[in-house]
C-alpha cells in the first residue's frame, strides 16, 4: 500500500504529557496510511521507506492540529427560540420561561411536528459550519421528541447526517431532558418510560450513550439514578447534565455509575470533583451556555485541575441555551470566561474530547491514530483561541482524505 506525505507544515500534536507546549513539533511530517496515521514526527527522521511511491502533500507552512472534536450538542430540534431571547431581554429569566412551559418544552414541540426531512435540513445548516471549522467528530443528543417514536426520529436523523455528511456522530440519548406535556403531572411515570425507551433504541442501533439532565428544572437524583441503571444493564456508557443551576450531586452519581463525562458543573462541588477523579470522568466546560444564560459562577477550574480531572470544550449547540455553532468561539470562551490556557482549551477539543466520547483511537497526532486533522492558516496554536470570529481552516483531512469543500458548501 502506498502512503500519502503531509510535509512543510508545524504540527500541533496535543499528544498526552507534551501538549504543555501542544506537542509542538517544527518542520514535521505525518505518514497517512489509508484512514490511519502511519508515522509522525520531524520530517527529517521520517524513514526513507515511506517516501518511496508516495504521494506528497506540501502544506505551505500550515498549523496542523488534530481534527476538532465537539463532545456535546444539540444539534438536531425543530424551530429556534428567538422569540425566548426577546422575553429575557424584557427581564423574564431562563428558568421563568421554562416554567411557563416555555424552553426546552417549546422546541418539543416544534420537534414534534417536524419531518425527518426538515430536521435533516435544519441540522445539516448547523453541521455544515461546525465542519467549516475542522470538526471531524461530534456527538449529537436526543431530547427533543420525549417519546419512543419522536426520539428515534431524532436519532435517526443523526445517523443520516453521518451517512450524507463526511463526519462521525456518536448519538447519545437524552430522553430524561425534560418532562413532555402529556406526563406534566406524573414525571416519575416519565421517567418509567424513558428507561423502557433505552432497550428499544439501543436495539434499532440508534445509540451509543445515555444522558440526562439532573437539575431543579430537571430530573431528581433518584429518577436519573433509574435511567443509569437501566444503561448499566444494556452495557451504554452514562454521561450527564450536572450542576448547571444548582448542585444536585448529579456529579457524584455520575461518578458511581462510571460517566464517561459531567457537563456544564458550574455549581459543582469538591466532592463532586473528586468523585469525577476517581471514576476518571471528564468535565465537560460549555462557555457558550455560560455566556447566553448570562451566568455568573464559574465551574470550579483550579479544583479540576488540582484533582486532574481533564477539561473538554464544547458548543453544546442548542436552541435554549446555547445557539451557537462555533467550536473556535467556544475555545476564545473557554480562556476568556473560564481561564483555560489556550494550550488546554484546544486539549478541551481534541485529545480531551475524545475521551468524553469514550473514543481512543483520535483526538492526538499520533501513529495508528485515524488521519484526521486540520491545516490552519496561523503561525502558532495559541492564535486559534486567540482571535475570536474568524475562520482560519485552510483544509480538513478527515480518514486521510481531504474532505471536499463541495460537501462543506455555504447554506443561505
Ligand atoms: N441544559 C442546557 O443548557 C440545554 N439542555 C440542558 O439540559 C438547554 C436546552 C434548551 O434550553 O433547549
Ligand atoms: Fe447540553
Amino acid at each position: 500500500m502506498s502512503f500519502e506525505i503531509w510535509e512543510n507544515a508545524r504540527l500541533a500534536t496535543m499528544q498526552e504529557g507534551q501538549d504543555a507546549n501542544y506537542g509542538l513539533i517544527e518542520d514535521g511530517a505525518l505518514v497517512v496510511e489509508g484512514e490511519r496515521l502511519a508515522w509522525v514526527g520531524m520530517r527529517s527522521k521520517m524513514p526513507a521507506q515511506y517516501r518511496h511511491g508516495a504521494v506528497l502533500h506540501d502544506a505551505h507552512h500550515a498549523l496542523i492540529s488534530p481534527g476538532l472534536i465537539d463532545c456535546h450538542t444539540h444539534l438536531v430540534y425543530g424551530g429556534h427560540r428567538a422569540n425566548e431571547f426577546e422575553l429575557r431581554l424584557n427581564g423574564a429569566s431562563y428558568e421563568d420561561i421554562a416554567r411557563a412551559g416555555g424552553g426546552i418544552k417549546s422546541t418539543v414541540q416544534a420537534t414534534r411536528l417536524a419531518t425527518e426531512a426538515q430536521l435533516f435540513e435544519a441540522a445539516t445548516k448547523r453541521l455544515t459550519n461546525l465542519l467549516k471549522e475542522g470538526v471531524t467528530t461530534l456527538e449529537v443528543k436526543s431530547g427533543y421528541g420525549l417519546s419512543l417514536a419522536q426520539e428515534a426520529k431524532c436519532l435517526r436523523v443523526a445517523r443520516q447526517l453521518a451517512q450524507h455528511h463526511p463526519v462521525q456522530i456518536k448519538n447519545t440519548f437524552l430522553g430524561a431532558h425534560a418532562v413532555p406535556p402529556e406526563f406534566q403531572d406524573n414525571p416519575d411515570a416519565y421517567i418509567d418510560s424513558v428507561v423502557a425507551m433505552i432497550e428499544p433504541l439501543k436495539a434499532e442501533g440508534l445509540i451509543d450513550a445515555v444522558d440526562a439532565f439532573c437539575d431543579r428544572i430537571g430530573f431528581t437524583y433518584s429518577q436519573t439514578e433509574k435511567v443509569f441503571k437501566e444503561a448499566q444493564r444494556l452495557n451504554l456508557p452514562v454521561k450527564l447534565h450536572a450542576e448547571q443551576l444548582t448542585d444536585s450531586h448529579g456529579a457524584s452519581l455520575a461518578a458511581k455509575y462510571g460517566a464517561l463525562s459531567c457537563d456544564h458543573l458550574e455549581w459543582l462541588s469538591e466532592e463532586g470533583v473528586a468523585a469525577m477523579a476517581k471514576a476518571g470522568t471528564v468535565a465537560v466546560l460549555l462557555p457558550g451556555a455560560f455566556y447566553f444564560l448570562r451566568e455568573t459562577k464559574l465551574p470550579p477550574i483550579e479544583l479540576l485541575r488540582q484533582h486532574q480531572v481533564p477539561m473538554a470544550i464544547s458548543t453544546d449547540s442548542n436552541p435554549g441555551s446555547s445557539p451557537c455553532t462555533s467550536i473556535l468561539l467556544m475555545l476564545n470562551m473557554a480562556c476568556t470566561f473560564m481561564r483555560l490556557t489556550p494550550q488546554e482549551a484546544l486539549a478541551g477539543v481534541t485529545r480531551i474530547a475524545a475521551q468524553a466520547l469514550g473514543l481512543k483511537d483520535r483526538g492526538a497526532l499520533i501513529a495508528d491514530q485515524r488521519a484526521d486533522f486540520v491545516l490552519w492558516d496561523v503561525k502558532h496554536p495559541a492564535e486559534l483561541a486567540y482571535a475570536f470570529g474568524s475562520n482560519p481552516c485552510l483544509s480538513t483531512v478527515w480518514g486521510g482524505r481531504v474532505r471536499e469543500t463541495s460537501s462543506v458548501q455555504n447554506h443561505h
